[in-house]
C-alpha cells in the first residue's frame, strides 16, 4: 500500500515536472498568420505572415524576440512601435534558426543565415501608415534575395525611425527605402547586408544633418560585398543628407567610390565631414561627452572618448575594439 502511494506521488511528480519544462522550452507565443496588434513582451514565433491592420499598432516591450520561419514577413499597414527597446536590453528581429536569443523554436537548426525571412515591410501607400519606429533593435537575417525588400523596407511610409538598432546579415539591402517620408537614421550599426547598406528608391530619408547637434553617429560598412556593391545607394531624384556617419575609412575617396551618388549618374550623398571612428549605438550620446578635436573630419589619428560614467561620476575611456562586451548577448 506504502509503495502504490510512492509509485502514485512519483508519477505526479513526474507529470508536474514533464508541464515545467514544456512551459519552459516552449514559452513563446505562435502567430500562423492574420492580423496582430495589441502589445508584446517574451518571444513570439511568426510561423506564417502576419499584418499590423491600417489605423491599428503593435507594440513591443524591451527586450521582445520576433522569430521569423522562412517566407514568412510582418506586413505593416499601421504602426509598428519598436521604439521602447534600450541598450541592455534591445528587442530583436530574427530568423526561426537564431537560438541566441529567446525561447528556442522546434524546428530550429542552431545555423542561422542571411534570408532565412523576407524582412519587415512597412507598408504605407495611400491611406496606409506603413510606420515603423525603431530604437534598440537588432534586424538581421532577413532580406531573402527572392524578394529583395530588405531587413527593413519603407515602402510608401508616412513615417518612421531607426535609432541605435544593429541591422545585419540580410541577403539583400539592410535598410530599404521608397517613396517614404522619412525616416530618419541616427546611431546605427549597419554592416554585413550583401547589398546594399542603405538602398534609397525614393523619398526622404535622413541620414545626418550638417550641424553637431544632429549628426548621423551611424556605422555603415561592410555592406558592398567586397566592393561590388555599395554602402549606400542613392536611387532616388533628391541628394541625401547623410554627414558625420562613419564609413570605416578615413579616405573620402574610398567613401565615395563606396556611395553610389553624383559620380555614378545619382543625385548626390552628402557624407562630409565624416567620423573617424565608430560612434554608433548610442556610444556617441552619452553624457558629458568629449570629443576630441581632432575626432571629425579626416584626421588619421583615432580620437578616444574620455566619458563620465552617469551612474557613478567615474571617467573611463572608450576605445572601439573594447565596446565587443557591450553588445553581446
Ligand atoms: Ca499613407
Ligand atoms: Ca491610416
Ligand atoms: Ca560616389
Ligand atoms: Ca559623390
Amino acid at each position: 500500500m506504502k509503495g502504490k502511494i510512492f509509485g502514485r506521488n512519483i508519477l505526479s511528480i513526474g507529470i508536474a515536472l514533464a508541464f515545467l519544462l514544456s512551459g519552459l522550452a516552449y514559452a513563446y507565443e505562435e502567430h500562423n498568420g492574420g492580423n496582430v496588434s495589441g502589445t508584446w513582451s517574451g518571444t513570439h514565433y511568426i510561423s506564417a505572415s502576419v499584418a499590423v491592420a491600417d489605423d491599428e499598432t503593435l507594440a513591443l516591450e524591451a527586450g521582445t524576440v520576433v522569430k521569423f520561419a522562412p517566407y514568412t514577413t510582418m506586413n505593416v499597414y499601421g504602426t509598428l512601435d519598436a521604439s521602447g527597446g534600450t541598450s541592455t536590453n534591445n528587442i530583436v528581429f530574427t530568423s526561426r534558426d537564431d537560438d541566441s536569443c529567446g525561447d528556442i523554436i522546434p524546428g530550429f537548426d542552431g545555423s542561422p543565415s542571411p534570408g532565412d525571412w523576407y524582412g519587415i515591410l512597412l507598408q504605407g501607400w495611400d491611406a496606409n501608415d506603413g510606420v515603423g519606429n525603431f530604437n534598440w533593435c537588432r534586424i538581421r537575417y532577413g532580406g531573402s534575395n527572392s524578394q529583395y525588400w530588405g531587413n527593413v523596407y519603407f515602402y510608401g511610409s508616412d513615417s518612421g525611425s531607426l535609432t541605435n538598432c544593429t541591422i545585419e546579415e540580410s541577403q539583400s539591402y539592410g535598410v530599404n527605402i521608397y517613396g517614404a517620408s522619412g525616416p530618419t537614421l541616427r546611431g546605427n550599426l549597419i554592416q554585413n547586408n550583401t547589398s546594399y547598406g542603405v538602398c534609397i528608391q525614393g523619398g526622404t530619408p535622413n541620414l545626418g544633418n550638417n550641424d553637431l547637434n544632429d549628426k548621423g553617429m551611424n556605422t555603415i560598412r561592410d555592406n558592398d560585398s567586397g566592393g561590388s556593391q555599395y554602402q549606400v545607394c542613392n536611387g532616388s531624384y533628391s541628394a541625401i543628407n547623410a554627414y558625420y556617419n562613419f564609413w570605416n575609412s578615413t579616405d573620402p575617396a574610398w567613401i565615395d567610390a563606396r556611395i553610389r551618388d553624383n559620380e555614378e549618374g545619382a543625385e548626390e550623398v552628402f557624407f562630409i565631414p565624416f567620423l573617424t571612428q565608430d560612434e554608433s549605438l548610442g556610444m556617441g550620446n552619452e553624457p558629458d561627452l568629449t570629443l576630441a578635436s581632432d575626432d571629425i573630419g579626416f584626421s588619421k589619428n583615432p580620437a578616444t572618448f574620455v566619458c563620465s560614467d552617469r551612474h557613478t561620476g567615474a571617467d573611463y575611456r572608450y576605445h572601439p575594439k573594447s565596446r565587443t562586451d557591450s553588445r553581446d548577448w
